[in-house]
């Protein structure tokens, strides 16, 4: 069956890779649907890109905020207008079922609407000089030409929390999107495109992170790095974007812990924690990979999970009555058969799941039964590392003490969870968990656009999407005006 081809989208116009290459999109729930074939791109095309983009922000830092903002806002609609066809897109790409995908594009949606309102503040600060008839200011100034690196497991929400602050702060944007899920990235961008951004100001260039990323890292005219992705990976990332002095925002992995404490409404977190471990196919960097029950609950949660995981409805995301949809590609099935393995030979104890599923309408995809062990200790792997699949791992504890201590035992520290009816342990929980989100009574899953969202240890390198993008996006200027028509020497003249 034919399918599309899609090309780069270099200073407005759609191209080619050099090379000529190109990369399948299969749809992971069944490969026989191929979705489009990609560039496969290399340093010449991002040369390319980079370049329009560098021609662009000459212009583009001089457009008022106020109009940039218009421009989202215009995106934004074309997102409504046509948010369940991207959806659908998105689940054959991705292979989440089909209410995720229309929260991924609901999740652009919101950011375009938060980051347009800041086209009319991006505040400065004024503040009083030191020296008479002396005016002082500090400016929020765009960085340049700004490299973003995106994965495939939120296709269009996190590339929208990268592209709308960079854009309305004055930014030229180069996007390399996930080789898994390109398209959803095109959506987006068209999107912005048909609202009347200038061309150059966004570049698309698709293809692998050894040969497009890698060059969107050493190309000495991106001032600055934007990564959603592995920690390992950002390591990575973060020591080749340094030779040549760029600002690096790094996003990496979870091993997101959800404690139960013996006060919990039980039901209500059986809900949060079938939702937070299997949701996405667990393929969620905020996804809840570690259970922690206190003991006197820990049987009954247990029979109960398990029973409700075992329940859960496999199948291509695109049928409304699937719960769960497939991995995103071979590799990542061969990482959860990996950790149950690593899982088993550590001695932790297989409830459900634990193996690929491959017969009859799964023989197509890249299917993962939802899995769960018991019997974990905290020192084990499979409670420390990211897995990044449908499997989770149940822990006991004792006191409030000791689940803090394990939750906060591991490299990672993204998002946390606790159930727990008791005031005091929630204010507790929420000072005491190191992560750069914690739930009270929800799952570690669902954060808001508008809120900081990033997270400490391995998981990031301090800086803040949502609220705290444009810190990233935007350097400060300090201004001073003197209007005394003299030289004041500062620190001399007014010494005391
Ligand atoms: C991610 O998994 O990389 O908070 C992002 C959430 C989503 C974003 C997840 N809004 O789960």
């Amino acid at each position: 069956m034919s399918h599309p081809t899609y090309h780069n989208l270099i200073g407005g116009q759609w191209l080619p890779a050099a090379s000529g290459k190109t990369i399948l999109n299969l749809n992971p729930a069944d490969h026989a649907d191929v979705v489009g074939e990609f560039p496969s791109s290399h340093a010449e095309d991002v040369d390319r890109a980079v370049t329009a983009a560098k021609q662009a922000f000459a212009r583009w830092r001089l457009v008022p905020a106020p109009k940039r903002a218009e421009i989202l806002l215009r995106a934004r609609n074309i997102l409504v207008e046509n948010k369940e066809k991207y959806a659908r897109a998105m689940t054959r790409e991705m292979g989440k079922v089909l209410a995720e995908t229309r929260g991924d594009v609901q999740e652009a949606i919101d950011e375009a609407f938060y980051v347009a309102g800041e086209g009319r503040r991006l505040f400065g600060v004024t503040t009083p000089s030191e020296l008479p008839d002396k005016f002082c200011m500090s400016m929020r100034m765009p960085v340049g030409v700004v490299g973003l690196i995106t994965p495939w497991n939120f296709p269009m929400a996190i590339p929208s929390w990268k592209l709308f602050p960079a854009l309305v702060a004055g930014n030229a944007c180069v996007i390399k999107p996930a080789t898994d899920t390109p398209l959803s990235t095109y959506h987006l961008v068209q999107a912005l495109v048909e609202a009347g951004l200038p061309p150059g100001v966004v570049n698309i260039v698709c293809g692998s992170g050894s040969t497009a990323g890698a060059a969107l890292l050493e190309h000495p005219d991106v001032r600055a790095i934007s990564f959603t992705g592995s920690s390992a990976v950002g390591s990575l990332v973060g020591q080749r974007a340094a030779a040549t002095f760029k600002q690096v925002s790094l996003e990496m992995g979870g091993k997101n812990a959800m404690i139960v404490m013996h006060d919990a409404n039980l039901d209500l977190a059986l809900d949060g924690a079938l939702w937070g471990a299997f949701g996405t196919t667990g393929q969620r960097c905020t996804a809840t990979s570690r259970i922690l029950l206190e003991r006197g609950v820990a049987a009954a949660f247990t029979g109960k999970f398990v029973a409700r995981a075992k329940k859960l409805k496999i199948g291509n995301g695109l049928d409304e009555s699937v719960e769960v949809g497939p991995q995103v590609n071979a590799a990542q099935v061969e990482t959860s058969q990996r950790y149950v393995e690593i899982a088993r030979n550590e001695g932790a104890e297989l409830l459900c799941g634990g193996c690929p599923l491959a017969e009859g309408p799964y023989a197509q995809g890249t299917f993962f039964a939802p899995t769960v062990f018991a019997q974990v200790k905290p020192s084990m792997r499979i409670a420390r590392e990211e897995v990044f699949g449908p499997v989770v791992a149940l822990l006991t504890f004792d006191t409030f003490e000791e689940a803090v201590a394990i939750a906060n035992s591991v490299d990672y520290g993204l998002s946390t969870a606790i159930y727990t009816r008791n005031v005091n342990r929630a204010f507790a929980a929420m000072r005491d968990l190191e992560a750069g989100v914690t739930y009270i009574n929800a799952p570690t899953i669902g954060a808001e656009v508008h809120l900081p969202f990033g997270g400490v240890k391995h998981t990031g390198n301090g800086h803040r999407e949502g609220l705290g993008a444009l810190d990233f996006f935007t350097t400060w200027k300090a201004v001073y005006v003197d209007y005394s028509d003299k030289l004041q020497r500062a620190q001399i003249d007014n010494a005391e």
